[in-house]
């Protein structure tokens, strides 16, 4: 099985009610990159990588798509069986720039999953479930929308609500929390993102004048030094989500003891081969994790599934998917979806998940 093409298409994604707004940027559409490498044998395996706009995290998709210019060519003519010489290939034609070799990543373990007959989750180390808990991520929003929402998801299913704060006055946000925890108390556990937004001061104050809701905190401040200075000063547990920039800031985090838990993303940490470490890692001092993208249809969809069903159930904080906030699937006939606040995980040889033939349009690279 050696790589004979690799196609790259470039896919939009308008956000379904119009705006998705986080405390470092609202977005609007998203620009996915695709790669499908095809091999002499006929197989065909796929991959994504999505960076929600430019500002979100340094990744934006013009620099995956340059990143993966710089790979491909290199990859022509290799026989897809070891991942992690693969990776070893990849290394040696560019430093870094783990967001874009994710793609390649994913689509190597399609390729191998398809030729084994076995599904990504059993690379991965196996499955521990067939069906793994999501979480539904509320926008910045006035509080009593918001809670509503809340409420509604909850009713649907969502085992865990993510409550998007920042970028507005202290006041706002603390009421929005408030309004969730009175609309939802224990039915759904609640997560606070600040996605980056809050100084150290805000992130103290808003701690402390909502003491009695338990959720916890992701990602309050910029940087993981700031949020280092929580410990100690915040009663409630700090996650990291942005800050996880790679593998070594994970480990950094956890040996620092800062980190109560993470917001994981495939393509941020490099793929899902590098996600084994990190999902170890955790199991190592027992925190909880989620199994992420930024965004994506459903190439990255069905990787975030395949490697949530490998993670310790009791520490599985959800495989967030784009899918509430986009139109339709790239796979009609084995969508990834949610169902009651779950996702089932794909059974198929390798993702499971196949494009509709030609629906991204012409390749805009073909090596
Ligand atoms: C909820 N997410 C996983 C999707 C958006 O990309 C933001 C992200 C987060 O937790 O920051
Ligand atoms: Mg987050």
């Amino acid at each position: 099985m050696r790589i004979d093409r690799i196609n790259v298409y470039s896919a939009q994604l308008p956000v379904k009610n119009g705006v998705y707004r986080m405390a470092s940027a609202d977005v609007e559409a998203l620009d996915s990159t695709l790669v499908e490498i095809v091999t002499d044998d006929g197989f065909a395996g796929w991959g994504e990588t999505c960076p929600i706009g430019p500002v979100y995290q340094p990744h934006h998709a013009l620099g995956a798509r340059a990143a993966i210019a710089e790979i491909a060519p290199g990859l022509i003519g290799l026989e897809i069986a070891s991942i992690r010489l693969l990776a070893k290939q990849m290394d040696e034609r560019l430093n870094g720039h783990g967001y874009a070799k994710a793609a390649f990543d994913m689509a190597f373990l399609d390729l191998l999953g398809q030729k084994l007959g076995v599904p990504v989750s059993t690379l991965l180390g196996g499955a521990l479930t067939d069906r793994v808990p999501t979480y539904y991520s509320l926008i910045v929003g006035p509080p009593d929308e918001t809670a509503k929402i809340a409420a509604d998801k909850v009713k649907a299913g969502y085992p865990r609500l993510q409550v998007k704060i920042g970028g507005r006055n202290l006041e706002e946000d603390v009421a929005v929390v408030h309004k969730v925890w009175e609309a939802v108390g224990y039915r759904a556990r609640i997560a606070v993102d600040g996605n980056r937004g809050l100084t150290v001061a805000a992130a103290i104050h808003l701690d402390r004048l909502c003491q009695e809701v338990p959720f916890v905190f992701e990602q309050p401040c910029n940087t993981m030094d700031e949020i280092a200075t929580l410990k100690g000063r915040v009663t409630h547990p700090v996650y990291l989500d942005e800050s996880t920039e790679d593998q070594n800031a994970v480990l950094r985090a956890i040996s620092l003891g800062i980190a109560d838990g993470f917001g994981f993303k495939v393509t941020r940490l490099g793929g899902l081969t590098k996600m084994t470490t990190v999902r170890d890692l955790c199991a190592i001092r027992s925190l909880p994790h989620s199994c992420d993208d930024a965004w994506g249809g459903d190439i990255i969809a069905a990787a975030c599934v395949h490697l949530a069903a490998t993670a310790e159930p009791r520490r599985m904080e959800g495989a967030w998917i784009a899918q509430e906030y986009i139109k339709g699937h790239f796979d009609q006939k084995h969508p990834v979806v949610i169902k009651q606040g779950h996702i089932a995980v794909p059974q198929r040889p390798g993702l499971g998940v196949k494009p509709e033939p030609g629906m991204f349009g012409k390749p805009v690279a073909i090596y």
